[in-house]
């Protein structure tokens, strides 16, 4: 066993921040379906343009009571965006500090992601739909080392014409053709939605678009363009919803929906500014950190205690808090997350370029932010000081954790309880004839 394995497990132990009994095996035993929504930010939820709500079937489930949805969760991606996304959210590590984890490591790495820990510890099957092509983030080559047991890609589906965008095909329609494949898993099942329609340049094409929505005149394009495909991003996931109860599947099911990174680039900062009620000439670094949240809503029918949480977190933390809430400790694993519903965890969220956030203050490259008053901290005390320190430290000691076990590929070394390693030569993704 490697040094540096120790020094990782030493450090998972003494993060270890436990879960919250409230929630503990609330889904136990259900099927999970996580749903990426492509380049969606937190800001959009709730938002009105021209008197009209943008997404009102995703603001009904984030303040539904049967959800558990948080308004200070932040995307942690780096240069591999929506892979470094899924990384997190299938291992609780972070992605790589330069490039894309799936790309550059993937088609070797040990990975002891979701699919494998939900079929190992509680027997779930697994598939990834998504209307790209299935080499695209080398995923075919990650996925079976993860142990996806399906990789619906874009192969399965027809996608051409208007039925795709630049990014492959519309949500709507990876919906509604994914059913057959997914009514054919065995349940309980673990199932993920790799949308993409909205994907800058938030293209649509005309008959897609919903004429009783009109969308903002920002003077951006891409932020009117936003609106409108994140518009269409709500009716597919409310069509997929439709579905899901029609056919029984919902009440049997927890939903996990969230915004993989920012869709608005900071360039368009000025003119978003005056629709979030913000004056342009006021805007600040502090500002564009606090648009990097993104939505993170668990849906769990029946659940009834929900309600918006405003703990400080991260992508990194989601695994650790679904393994809870169906039930699995996640203590077992080199998992550098905490349950987001734990009362025992460290409000600190990390960003890969170790930057960092707390309640009360951000770093922002160098510059010490005081979120309450939106001012750089010019004169900091001698107790701030040591604090500024001690959370960078702490920020650094993560991502060098999680560099740690990913470039130096530690999990060949480390076996957890029950758990077998995957055989990527197990999985055959090329699409049958049925
Ligand atoms: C491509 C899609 C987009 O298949 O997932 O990835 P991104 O450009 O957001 O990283
Ligand atoms: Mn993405």
């Amino acid at each position: 066993k490697p040094e540096e394995l120790k020094t990782v497990q030493k450090y998972v132990q003494q993060h270890y921040a436990g879960m919250n009994t409230t929630y503990a095996g609330k889904a136990k035993g259900k099927n999970v379906i996580v749903i990426h929504l492509e380049s969606f930010q937190q800001f959009s939820i709730d938002q009105k343009v021209n008197g009209q709500e943008v997404t009102p079937f995703l603001n009904s489930l984030y303040h539904s009571k049967d959800s558990l949805s948080f308004d200070n969760f932040f995307h942690e991606v780096g240069q591999g965006k929506t892979s470094d996304a899924e990384n997190m959210l299938e291992t609780s590590t972070f992605g790589l500090p330069q490039g894309s984890l799936f790309a550059k490591l993937g088609n070797d790495q040990t990975f002891q992601a979701m699919p494998a820990i939900l079929n190992q510890r509680a027997g779930y099957s697994s598939a990834v739909f998504h209307g790209n092509n299935g080499s695209f983030w080398n995923r075919t080559n990650v996925y079976k080392n993860m142990g996806y047991q399906n990789w619906v890609s874009g192969e399965y589906f027809d996608t051409s014409g208007k039925r795709s965008t630049a990014w492959g095909l519309k949500d709507k329609l990876l919906f509604k053709d994914s059913i057959p494949y997914l009514e054919q898993l065995q349940q309980p099942f673990y199932a993920k939605y790799l949308t993409v329609t909205n994907h800058t340049p938030f293209e649509l094409d005309k008959e897609d678009q919903d004429p009783n929505f009109q969308t903002s005149n920002s003077g951006s394009k891409y932020i009117d363009n936003y609106f409108v495909t994140n518009h269409y991003l709500d009716q597919s996931i409310q069509e997929f919803f439709n579905y899901l109860k029609k056919s029984g599947l919902y009440d049997n099911t927890m939903v996990v929906l969230y915004g993989d990174h920012y869709g608005i680039n900071n360039s368009e900062d000025k003119q978003l500014a005056p629709l979030l009620g913000k004056d342009p000439n006021q805007w600040t670094d502090l500002d564009t950190e606090n648009l990097q949240r993104t939505p993170l809503i668990i849906h769990i029918p029946g659940l009834n205690n929900g309600g918006v949480q405003h703990t400080y977190g991260g992508e990194i933390d989601v695994a650790p808090t679904i393994e809870h809430l169906l039930g699995l400790s996640s203590k077992r694993y080199i998992q550098l997350g905490q349950d987001l519903l734990s009362k025992n965890r460290t409000q600190l969220v990390v960003m890969r370029n170790k930057d960092w956030i707390t309640p009360d203050y951000a770093s922002i490259s160098g510059t010490i932010w005081d979120c309450k008053t939106n001012t750089v901290v010019e004169k900091p005390t001698a107790a701030q000081q040591k604090l500024f320190k001690k959370l960078q430290d702490e920020a650094n000691e993560k991502l060098s954790v999680s560099d740690s076990v990913n470039q130096k590929n530690l999990l060949r070394f480390y076996h957890p309880e029950d758990f077998k390693a995957i055989n990527a030569a197990s999985y055959d993704y090329s699409k049958k004839d049925t």
